[in-house]
C-alpha cells in the first residue's frame, strides 16, 4: 500500500510514546513522502517523546497542551513559520480524570465533564480553526473515536459522551471547512493497548472479548489505523468527508 504524500506538510497531535496511534500515523505519513511536525503534550512526556519523534528524519517536535489557547496559537505561528502551507492535522489526543472512567456514570462531577469535552472535543475545533488559514491546497483533518460513543461500553462514561460531541464536531467541521476543500474524518478503532488503554480496570478481558466477537476474529493492530490515517491524508479519499470510518475488524457491525 503506497500512497505519494511528497511535498505535503503534516501536523500530529497525541504522541506519548512508540505505542501511541497519533505515533503510528506519523509513521505511515512519514513513509509516504510527508514533512512532519509532531507535538507532545508537556515536559513529563518530553524526554520519551522528543526522542521518538526526532528519530524520524526530518521531524520536529513542539509541545503543545491543547487545552491551553496561547500554546495552540504559539504553535501554528512555528509551524506558519517554518513550513508556511499545511496539508494534513491528525488530533489524537483524549483525556477525562482518572477517576470519571473509575465511578458510576451517574456521579460524573461537572469538572471531570469540563475537562473531558474541552481537551477530547474543544481542542478539534481550536486546531482546525489554527490549521484552515495554512491549508491554501485544501486540506485532510482527521481525528480518533471510539465505538462507546453509540453504544454503552461500562466506564467509557464521561469519555462516550466526549466522542459522541467529537462525531458530532467532525459533520460540522467537514460542512464549514468543505469550502476551503478540507476534509474532516474520524476513524473509529477498536480497542489497543496504548497508554490511555493500559491503566483502565478490565481492559484485558474486554481486548479478548473483542477479539472473539469481530468478523475478523481478531483486534486490530495499530499499524492499521495508521494505514487508514494516511489514506485519509492522501488524494486516494478525496471524496470522504464527515465521516466516521471503522478500524475495527468489523466489531460495530454485530447485534449479537
Ligand atoms: P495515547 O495515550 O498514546 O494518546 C493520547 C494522547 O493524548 C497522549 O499523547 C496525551 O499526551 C495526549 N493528551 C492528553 N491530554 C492532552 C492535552 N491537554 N494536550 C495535549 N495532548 C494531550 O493513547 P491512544 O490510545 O493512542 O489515544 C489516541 C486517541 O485514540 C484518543 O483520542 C483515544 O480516545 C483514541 N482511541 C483509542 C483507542 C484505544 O483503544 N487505545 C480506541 C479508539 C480510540
Ligand atoms: O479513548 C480511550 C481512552 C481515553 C482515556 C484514557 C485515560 C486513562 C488515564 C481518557 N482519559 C484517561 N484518563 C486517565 O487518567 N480508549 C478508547 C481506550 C479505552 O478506555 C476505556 C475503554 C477503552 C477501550 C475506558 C473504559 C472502558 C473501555
Amino acid at each position: 500500500m503506497s500512497f505519494d504524500l511528497a511535498g505535503r506538510n503534516a501536523v500530529v497531535f497525541g504522541v506519548a510514546n512508540k505505542r501511541s496511534i497519533a505515533w503510528s500515523i506519523a509513521q505511515g505519513l512519514h513513509a509516504a513522502g510527508a514533512k512532519l511536525a509532531i507535538t507532545y503534550q508537556n515536559e513529563r512526556l518530553e524526554l520519551e517523546a522528543k526522542d521518538l519523534i526526532l528519530s524520524l528524519p526530518g521531524a520536529e517536535a513542539f509541545m503543545c497542551d491543547v487545552s491551553n489557547d496561547a500554546e495552540i496559537e504559539r504553535v501554528f505561528a512555528k509551524l506558519k513559520d517554518r513550513y508556511g502551507k499545511l496539508h494534513t492535522l491528525v488530533h489524537s489526543v483524549a483525556f477525562a480524570p482518572a477517576d470519571e472512567l473509575k465511578n458510576d456514570f451517574v456521579n460524573t462531577t461537572r469538572e471531570g465533564f469540563r475537562v473531558a469535552l474541552d481537551v477530547s472535543v474543544y481542542s478539534l475545533i481550536a486546531v482546525s480553526r489554527a490549521a484552515a488559514p495554512l491549508m491554501d491546497d485544501g486540506g485532510s483533518i482527521m481525528t480518533m473515536t471510539y465505538y462507546a460513543s453509540e453504544k454503552v461500553v461500562p466506564r467509557y462514561n464521561v469519555m462516550a459522551v466526549a466522542k459522541a460531541g467529537l462525531e458530532c464536531t467532525v459533520r460540522y467541521l467537514a460542512f464549514e471547512l468543505g469550502k476551503k476543500n478540507i476534509r474532516v474524518n474520524a476513524i473509529s478503532a477498536g480497542p489497543i493497548k496504548t497508554l490511555a488503554a493500559r491503566g483502565i480496570a478490565g481492559f484485558g478481558d474486554m481486548h479478548k472479548t473483542h477479539a472473539e466477537r469481530a468478523p475478523l476474529g481478531r483486534n486490530v493492530d495499530v499499524n492499521e489505523v495508521g494505514a487508514t490515517g494516511v489514506f485519509l491524508a492522501s488524494d486516494a479519499s478525496s471524496g470522504i468527508t464527515g465521516e466516521v470510518i471503522y478500524v475495527d475488524c468489523g466489531y460495530n457491525i454485530m447485534g449479537f
